[in-house]
């Protein structure tokens, strides 16, 4: 694709000088990913017009806070949105444990639950009988498709303006979760006036986001994108609550996405003091080097590494005539294949189990989407696993494949061949 057709665009989008989570006017750009369409953006033809977005990465010189240096305007990222947790399997699995842990932990009947970016209801579909929930999701397709689950949903972008709607129509709740939503917002602050205006005195604020340390560790380059603004660490995490007299108490490591945290924040006049997780997280993160700037320009040249061995390989392949077919087309998969110039000429087209995205030309190369059918009707000599963060149920879901001979080319933690 010529550097002309990635033209940026000329407006949607606007640069930051400041620290999302601090303020600080000091940012240290470390990675450059180029000019990348939205990683949701999937196409109905081919030829649809679309926008290419610089993808900078910062970290705060004051909180180092990981951040996008550009905020792409979110009501186009997110008002027609193409991602639906459920058609993850494994993810119905994770969100039943999860709804249970917080009831268990934290609530008592008639107690009142509400999730910031809510999806199709994946999480709050799961709580029991006794708690009322309420979902909130700026994308009106989804939050459809949690009400027909029966997930009361507002669509609406959280604000400390639709706290307070809420708590005057709902009152106070007992617990708040936000799951992959706090990266993608830009308004932290708003954010934690809306949290403090809405929760119980001794409430509960549960958040899920990729963690920084898995994605530096696991070179997860292909989960920067437009969406997520912000890689948290525990660190830069307890800088953002403490500012608004709130602290976390827990920490627990999930495997989910490829590695993430989920953070349990309170008040600081609640009951519960900081369990040790999150001063050895903290040590963690000190112990590698994130509070330096080696640690990051290394990861940066490892990026590269990564995109030269993932073409080189491809290409080896690719020359031996032999046919592969993209596994899963997630967001992250679409940062991969942009950056690593991946497109139709290499990749025949993408499987998906998402309905939303089957018939679709992935964003920036516009490779075709189909179903799982077509994998399976005319098996490849290669599947490319964009979903690698599934990677053992789907080599387990598709043994019979490999035992015929196909085999899955994974590119992240590594570059190899299964
Ligand atoms: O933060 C976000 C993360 C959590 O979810 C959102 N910004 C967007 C989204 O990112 P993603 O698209 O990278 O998420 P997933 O869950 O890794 O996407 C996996 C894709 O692969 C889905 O479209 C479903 C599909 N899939 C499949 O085709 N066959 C998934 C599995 C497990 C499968 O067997
Ligand atoms: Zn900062």
């Amino acid at each position: 694709m010529t550097s002309s057709s990635k033209r940026l665009a000329d407006s949607r989008y606007r640069e930051r000088s400041e620290c999302r989570v601090c303020g600080t006017d000091s940012l240290y750009p470390f990675l450059d990913l180029g000019a990348m369409p939205p990683s949701n953006g999937f196409l109905s033809s081919p030829d649809d017009d679309e926008q290419f977005f610089p993808l900078e990465v910062v970290v705060c010189d004051s909180c180092d806070h990981v951040q996008l240096q550009h905020t792409v305007d979110r009501e186009y990222l997110f008002s027609e949105y193409h991602y639906f947790s459920s058609a993850s399997e494994p993810l119905l699995e994770h969100f039943g444990a999860y709804a249970d842990a917080v009831e268990s932990r934290y609530l008592d009947d008639d107690d009142f639950v509400v999730e910031i970016g809510s999806n199709d209801g994946v999480l709050l579909s799961q709580f029991g009988e006794a708690i009322s929930t309420l979902g909130v999701d700026p994308a009106e397709n989804v939050a459809e498709a949690a009400r027909e689950k029966g997930v009361e949903t507002v669509t609406e972008l959280f604000s400390p303006e639709v706290a307070g709607r809420i708590r005057a129509d709902y009152g106070e709740a007992a617990a708040v979760c936000a799951n992959n939503v706090v990266g993608h917002i830009d308004d932290l602050h708003g954010l934690m006036r809306g949290l403090d205006t809405l929760l119980e005195p001794e409430g509960v604020f549960v958040m899920e986001v990729p963690y920084f340390v898995d994605l530096l560790s696991n070179h997860q380059f292909d989960t920067i994108y437009h969406e997520h603004l912000s890689y948290f660490s525990v660190r830069s995490l307890s800088r953002l609550v403490e500012q608004f007299d709130m602290q976390v108490v827990d920490v627990d490591r999930m495997d989910v996405h490829g590695g993430t945290i989920r953070a349990h924040v309170q008040r600081q006049s609640a009951e519960r003091s900081p369990a040790r997780i999150v001063r050895d997280l903290e040590s963690l993160e000190l112990a590698m080097g994130l509070d330096g700037r080696d640690a990051y320009d290394e990861f940066a040249e490892r990026v590269e590494q990564t995109r030269t061995r993932i073409d080189t390989l491809l290409d080896r392949l690719a020359g031996e005539d032999v046919s592969i077919v993209g596994y899963g087309a997630p967001a992250k998969g679409n940062v991969l294949l942009n950056y690593c110039d991946v497109g139709p000429e290499t990749v025949d087209y993408l499987l998906d189990t998402t309905p939303k995205k089957q018939g679709t030309y992935s964003p920036g190369m516009h490779i075709p989407v189909r179903s799982p059918g077509a994998f399976h009707d005319d098996p490849p000599e290669y599947a490319f696993l964009l979903a690698w963060n599934y990677r053992s149920a789907i080599l387990e879901k598709e043994s019979d494949y490999r035992e015929e001979g196909g085999s899955f080319v994974v590119p992240i933690p590594y570059v190899d061949v299964v």
